[in-house]
């Protein structure tokens, strides 16, 4: 027992250390280009400096009448400043310091509660064991399976969650934790499980849903990519896969998949945060969660959580063509995005992938929709921008209270409307 605390203790240490000066002095600059001047400049910076959009979405999209938000290294900061004020781009401070910002998003006060602390940030460990755990203590909703391993041999797990009845339940498959460095997503996962788990018996409305329905769930799909953002690097995205002929690492999972792939907003070069990978579901993690969906036939829905933006997404991403149920799919996402805001006022945008936030292929609700699951959701959580992937946990109960409201309207939703 003491050497367990002892070897627990040991990894904990290492676990968090980071190079002391990764991100000091760096600052994410809001830009506002007006002319093409402005855009000029931009396309240049990210050529020669290796600024880094805060947001994934690349190059081409900048225009004039989109912002666009830059992390800038702290020794090009001044420099860069005083070039921009040279051609008049009007910029605001989005974040001053992100070393600070990393270091503030934990929340001091230490609130470890009884069994799990559903209010912080969990390294991989932790969750990996609280996935056991939640599972053993409640037999009778719980079930877990590991659905693969990841590149670094990481088990990745499924949660099935709902009343054990003996017959095949409609199933709404959610997944968290694609990307790296959107910690809030998992902490969306484990929180949706703690609500499922506490309140049936108590809460009508989620009895109801577990009464009639399974969940799916699978807490971190990308696991190696969020160790990493916990030990090396906390704004890594992609996996931790090699890549032949560089040293550069990793495939985004969400240009991954077979949808339309690599034909739009991806890269076919590794270095680069949307790299497609060298083919369709080259990264393990990819194939995981492609071949459950493939294999269990009663999935109606399909949700995977992400963020920064506050966003409802659904297909398509791939191209500016709508689907054949657009309608419907709006008529949801409004609804959905109806019930997220009434709890704190959080205002969230809805539409299609690439009509709302950019155009890119090889996403996972893509390629859920074309597989024949016509209720396929892609979330993009909180914030706007403020603290973007470094969302202080402060905010995850309220974050995750309002997002349930969203997810119990589209499984209300999809019960009511078997296919
Ligand atoms: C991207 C795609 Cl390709 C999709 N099908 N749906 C949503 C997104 C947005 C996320 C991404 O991977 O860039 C946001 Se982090
Ligand atoms: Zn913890
Ligand atoms: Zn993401
Ligand atoms: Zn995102």
């Amino acid at each position: 027992m003491m050497e367990g605390l002892l070897l627990l203790g040991f990894v904990a240490v290492v676990l968090s250390r980071v190079p002391d000066d990764q991100y000091a002095g760096d600052k994410v600059l809001h830009l506002k280009p007006e002319n093409e001047q402005h855009l000029q400049f931009i396309r240049d910076m990210a050529q020669t400096v290796k600024i880094d959009f805060w947001q994934p979405s690349s190059l081409d999209l900048v225009t004039t009448n989109r912002s666009v938000d830059f992390r800038v290294p702290a020794d090009w900061v001044s420099d860069i400043q005083s070039r921009l004020e040279k051609i008049g781009l009007k910029y605001n401070v989005l974040i001053d310091d992100m070393k600070t910002l990393i270091e503030n998003q934990f929340d001091q006060k230490d609130t470890s509660s009884t069994f799990y602390n559903y209010e912080k940030y969990h390294q991989w460990i932790e969750i990996e064991s609280w996935i056991a755990k939640v599972a053993i203590e409640n037999p009778r909703l719980i079930s877990w399976f590991r659905i693969g391993r990841s590149y670094e041999h990481r088990n990745i797990y499924i949660l099935r969650v709902g009343k054990r009845t003996g017959v095949v339940k409609p199933t709404i498959f959610m997944d968290c934790g694609i990307h790296a460095r959107e910690w809030i997503s998992p902490a969306f996962c484990q929180w949706f499980v703690k609500e499922a788990v506490q309140s049936y018996g108590k809460n009508c409305s989620m009895a109801t849903l577990l009464d009639n329905l399974d969940f799916l769930i699978v807490p971190v799909v990308n696991v190696d990519g969020y160790v990493y953002s916990w030990t090396k690097d906390r704004l890594w995205r992609k996996t931790r896969s090699r890549n032949l002929g560089t040293n550069c690492v990793g495939t985004d999972p969400n240009r991954n998949f077979d949808a339309k792939w690599c034909s739009i907003g991806a890269s076919r070069n590794p270095c680069d945060e949307t790299y497609c990978g060298s083919h369709v579901e080259s990264e393990q993690e990819v194939k995981a969660v492609a071949n459950v969906i493939r294999k269990y036939k009663a999935i109606k829905a399909y949700i995977t959580m992400h963020s920064y933006s506050q966003m409802c997404l659904f297909p398509y991403s791939y191209t500016y063509s709508l689907t054949p149920n657009y309608k419907e799919l709006n008529f949801i996402a409004r609804k959905a995005v109806m019930a997220l805001q009434s709890l704190h006022r959080t205002r969230y945008s809805y539409g299609p992938g690439a009509l709302t936030i950019y155009p890119s292929a090889g996403g996972s609700d893509d390629w859920a929709y074309d597989f024949g699951i016509k209720y396929s959701f892609t979330f993009e959580l909180r914030d706007t921008g403020r603290y973007g992937f470094l969302l202080p946990e402060s905010q995850i109960k309220p974050t995750c209270e309002e997002t349930m409201l969203a997810i119990k309207y589209i499984a209300t939703y999809v019960l009511r409307h078997p296919y």
